[in-house]
């Protein structure tokens, strides 16, 4: 994605956009897989950022319910492909129910996303050759960011100083990228007690547990490991039966406000004999022991945190993949584009 702008204008989704922006009043996001989960990130920055009601729907359910259609709901599809025909066909039902206005955010410009849309922001991440979505999910959050802080200075919920504030933030992202790639040699040394497992749980907390759901995605894909991703919270509801010394218990951990309840929930799994392999910031208050590992990104980064730490998830996967021989690229059973 190229983003050189010195103030953010709606015109980076389109000429129609602002017209479109100011009519709206909610959101409601459409998408498969991997660029779900991107979807289910935006929701918390656009309530919380852009103050706007935002709804959520795996786009291969959506068309087989009665939702209530609002024409000031602007509908988002997610999509690296553009062609990924649940997502296409829950875009058609949302129109068909009444919603007025869609946007499109895809990597493919002559995709069918994007000609059945209104409003596009193209991701611009390059080919992605495998069949696995990486660099078009980050390059999706960032998308996703840029439209939050669009809506939310149209919405007065953004100063000038928030904006520049902003726009810095967006800026420092390439270094931040190239800082958290920094942890692979040790992410690496982690792999190699992976690729031993069969199965792992992942556990996140607020705008990470999106992160948590892609990172357990990753595993399953490429290196074909039963992994599965709970909110931290809902470890003690089921999931906690399943831990013992052979299940791996990945926790994403940033230094936000919601580390204290996260460290608790770790506090269970070490209890009951679990391994921890803990992603935190920093200043993360987490310490390593025996059962605990802990890989540390830079300081907290605030609103790029779901994207600073989806890189060592994505690490993780391919390094298990390379220790397990399977092809990274070409996953078994997958396809690039889910057409039918
Ligand atoms: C959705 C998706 C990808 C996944 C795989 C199969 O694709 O589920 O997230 O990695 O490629 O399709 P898209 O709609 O984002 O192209």
């Amino acid at each position: 994605m190229v983003f050189n702008a010195q103030s953010i204008s709606p015109n980076l989704f389109g000429s129609e956009a602002e017209k479109v922006f100011f009519q709206t009043k909610s959101i409601l996001i459409l998408a498969c897989g991997t660029s779900y989960h991107a979807g289910l990130v935006a929701r918390y920055w656009l309530e919380t950022v852009a103050g706007l009601p935002c709804n959520v729907e795996i786009a291969s359910e959506y068309r087989y319910r009665n939702p209530i259609a609002d024409p000031h709901t602007l509908v988002v599809g997610i999509s690296q492909s553009g062609e990924t025909a649940d997502t296409l066909a829950a875009l058609n039902y949302a129109k068909k129910l009444g919603h007025r206005y869609s946007l499109a955010i895809c990597n493919v410009p002559e995709s069918a996303l994007i000609r059945q849309t209104d409003l596009r922001f193209l991701t611009r991440a390059g080919p992605e050759i495998g069949v696995a979505s990486t660099k078009a999910f980050t390059t999706q959050l960032a998308s996703l960011l840029l439209l939050t802080v669009t809506l939310a200075k149209m919405r007065h919920k953004l100063s000038a100083q928030d904006e520049q504030q902003m726009i810095m933030t967006l800026r420092h992202l390439p270094m931040a990228l190239q800082h958290a790639l920094q942890v692979e040699p040790q992410v690496r040394i982690w792999a190699e007690s992976f690729a031993q497992k069969r199965h792992a749980l992942f556990l996140g907390r607020g705008v990470h547990y999106p992160i948590a759901m892609e990172g357990a995605l990753k595993l399953k894909e490429i290196s074909y490991i039963h992994a599965e991703a709970y909110a931290a919270g809902e470890l003690k509801h089921g999931p906690l039966a399943l831990v013992d010394d052979e299940m791996p218990v990945v926790a994403i951990a940033p230094n936000d406000q919601l580390l204290g309840k996260l460290k608790s929930n770790l506090q269970e799994v070490h209890a009951r004999g679990g391994e921890l392999y803990v992603f935190a910031d920093a200043d993360s208050q987490i310490a390593q022991s025996e059962n605990e590992h802990v890989i540390r990104l830079s300081e907290h980064a605030g609103l790029l945190s779901p994207i600073l730490h989806t890189i060592p998830l994505q690490l993780l996967a391919y390094h298990v993949a390379l220790v397990k021989g399977t092809d990274v690229d070409k996953p078994r059973n997958l396809a690039k584009a889910v057409t039918v």
